[in-house]
């Protein structure tokens, strides 16, 4: 693969640029044609990179910084406007390639359902594969006014392709009745309203396994994290979700792979978003990616 032709403009802060030598890929998904109500997160990768410019390169959190951890930025993947369906090929594609080269994925949305070729993909090479999602929605419909292919749909479709009681979603606060219900009926853990009183449980059982994590960011309050497109009120506060980052860092868990989806600029006037997205990638490189 030509990275060359990826490539689109700024970089995220203090990325080497060496493919070869890199542990981790950071990579937009510059995707937002199926969302169910406001659009705008196909400019989301390209303003968490252009913000992270204004982040310390140290964690005093994790004592650790960005120079410690070899990532590469490859741009966003250019995607059909408007076509989800080949979109999504196009990732699967790209995500193929780098785990075959051994990287780690480190995906920026986009909406959430370019997570969905991503998780498939992870879920090829690692078996035994388990899924944290944090969103404030559930995303468990089967389709959306009758399209399958829809935002709403693709922790329904991971759930479906490696069972739901792989799948572990927290700070949940929306979502159908039905979709409860099915989690429920599959034995699917669904932790409401909070994430990391209920993550704490759930990472000891998860211990030795290879873990995808899926961040959907209107899992922050819109108080923290205004500028998405399906804000919900009742969520959690960025100092929660950067004590659950840290708690996973912590665990026994296998990070193999992660996203941090729906930011969308357009709705983020203080740019406060971008900026706490671009500060929770930093906590997750800095964590997750080991030496
Ligand atoms: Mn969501």
């Amino acid at each position: 693969m030509r990275f060359d032709e990826a490539y689109s403009g700024n970089v995220f802060i203090k990325s080497k640029q060496d493919y070869e030598n890199a542990q981790a890929v950071i990579y937009g998904m510059p995707m937002d044609w199926t969302v169910s109500y406001r659009p705008g997160s196909r400019f989301g990768p390209q303003r968490i990179r252009e913000v992270s410019i204004g982040l310390e390169e140290y964690s005093p959190y994790l004592d650790r910084e960005l120079d410690d951890v070899n990532y590469f930025d490859a741009g966003d993947i250019p995607l059909p406007f408007g076509n989800a369906e080949k979109s999504l090929e196009l990732i699967g594609g790209f995500i193929r390639q780098l785990l075959q080269d051994g990287k780690v994925p480190v995906g920026m949305g986009g909406e959430h359902l370019v997570s969905w070729p991503v998780m498939k993909e992870v879920a090829a090479v690692h078996k035994d594969l388990a899924i944290i999602h944090m969103d404030a929605h559930t995303d468990l419909r089967v389709d959306y006014e009758g399209e399958p292919l829809s935002h709403s749909t693709p922790i329904r479709k991971i759930a479906e392709h490696i069972g739901p009681h792989n799948v572990y979603s927290f700070g949940i606060r929306s979502g159908m009745k039905e979709e409860f219900e099915w989690a429920k009926a599959n034995g699917m853990e669904i932790a409401k309203f909070e994430v990391l009183e209920p993550l704490k449980k759930v990472l000891p059982k998860l211990e030795g396994r290879p873990v995808y994590v899926t961040i959907d960011i209107d899992v922050l309050d819109p108080a923290h994290a205004p500028g998405t497109g399906t804000v919900d009120c009742g969520g959690i506060t960025s100092r929660e979700l950067l004590a659950s980052i840290h708690a996973i860092a912590k665990s026994g868990v296998n990070v193999v792979g992660f996203d941090l989806v729906e930011v969308a600029p357009i709705y983020d006037s203080s740019e406060q978003t971008a900026n706490t997205a671009s500060k929770l990638i930093r906590e997750m490189l800095l964590g997750w990616i080991k030496e």
